[in-house]
């Protein structure tokens, strides 16, 4: 068993419903971020049941990525560490359990879901994750109060430390989502990414790196 690692380090909660791509934005933020292996976490460090895997990259997307439903049923957390004007920044990414509108039938999903919402108010960074490509088919969402993004945004707006990360923008329509989310949002950092190609995460970093 690879050894746990010691001194805790700053907390990045990666937040957004389901299927919006937030476990392969962490797995390959990692790698980008030049981890060569990954130490993967579940469980809770409180109360004291966190196990560590140890995971190739490739591993560790084919046995964590869902194209089919909830594939993260718990919050799992990843470390990170780059060099940032002579110092190590090391933070422990929170890859949480996607959120639904309203409260979900499964318990189980339902208590990952509470967790997911501790992480969120507790971390110094939040990142919240959309797909762009559908908010580009259904931009009024963005919009709607009811609706889950739109609370997560509005509690955004408030606190420190929290940017949109809108995703898949390799897909057709994706920076036409872009450009809704920073129209709707337009108060708030909104940085564009693909995890599949693997861009947009240097201003992912220069955000982390403000608030850590
Ligand atoms: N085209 C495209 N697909 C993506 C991207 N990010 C994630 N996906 C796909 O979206 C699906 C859900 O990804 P996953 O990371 O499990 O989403 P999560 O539920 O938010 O953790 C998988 O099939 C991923 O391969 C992206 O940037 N572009
Ligand atoms: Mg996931």
């Amino acid at each position: 068993m690879p050894a746990q690692p010691s001194a805790a380090p700053a907390v990045a909660a990666v937040v957004g419903r389901q299927g919006v791509g937030k476990t392969l934005f962490v797995l390959r933020f990692a790698q980008w971020c030049g981890m060569s292996r990954l130490l993967v976490s579940s469980g809770s460090r409180a109360s004291g049941d966190e196990a560590w895997v140890e995971l190739d990259p490739a591993d560790a997307v084919s046995r964590l990525v869902g194209s089919q439903g909830p594939t993260t049923r718990q919050l799992q957390h990843l470390e990170v560490q780059w060099r940032h004007a002579k110092r190590w920044v090391r933070i422990r990414l929170s890859d949480t359990v996607g959120l639904t509108d309203g409260i979900h039938p499964d318990p189980q999903l339902r208590q990952a879901m509470a967790e997911s919402l501790g992480a969120v108010l507790e971390s110094p960074v939040v990142l919240h994750v959309l797909d762009g490509a559908e908010v580009a088919r259904r931009p009024q969402r963005l919009l709607d109060e009811d609706d889950m993004d739109f609370q997560l945004a509005r509690y955004g707006e408030r606190r420190r430390g929290y940017a949109v990360i809108v995703n898949k923008l390799d897909l057709p329509g994706g920076k036409r989502g872009l450009d809704a989310v920073r129209q709707a949002w337009p108060r708030r950092i909104v940085l564009g990414t693909s995890a599949v190609e693997g861009w947009g995460f240097a201003r992912v970093r220069r955000f982390v790196e403000r608030f850590v």
